[in-house]
């Protein structure tokens, strides 16, 4: 026990020395880690949709898409009322996932942006029309690499 103890105190100090020593001799920094791995998922598979907004309406109010696709909503706005396409969790749409910039028509914009990774049935509308022009957007499983 005895032993024990004093043997304790006197690796102690030593023990210190090196610490310290070793933080001194450390003039380099560490090397920087590679660009980080991004948790952002890799997005899937290119999908272009085509949507058109006429008389008020879109020309359809369902789009299904794979799970974490790269979508592209190439939009056509018709006529001369503004209107967009937004992409949201739910009808409530309080919590958006894509909103397009509002266009006057007649005009088309490519809207881009990557699918949600959960497969289940979103929200889509045009915000300028929030009550009319409304739809599903289905993400179908299977869609990531
Ligand atoms: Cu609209």
């Amino acid at each position: 026990m005895i032993t024990t103890r004093r043997r304790g105190l006197f690796v102690l100090p030593f023990i210190v020395l090196l610490v310290v020593a070793g933080c001194a001799a450390e003039t380099t920094p560490p090397p920087t880690p590679p660009p980080s791995p991004t948790p952002t998922p890799t997005p899937g598979l290119p999908v272009t949709i085509d949507l058109s907004a006429d008389n008020g309406a879109f020309d359809t109010d369902t789009i299904t898409v794979p799970a974490g696709a790269a979508v592209t909503i190439a939009f056509n706005n018709m006529e001369r009322d503004p209107h967009n396409f937004a992409l949201y969790e739910s009808p409530e749409a309080a919590s958006a996932i894509f909103i397009g910039d509002i266009i006057r028509g007649p005009a088309t914009i490519d809207y881009d942006f990557v699918a949600p990774g959960t497969p289940g049935t979103y929200f889509f509308r045009c915000d300028a029309h929030p009550f009319t022009m409304t739809g599903s957007f289905i993400v179908e499983p299977g869609g990531e690499t």
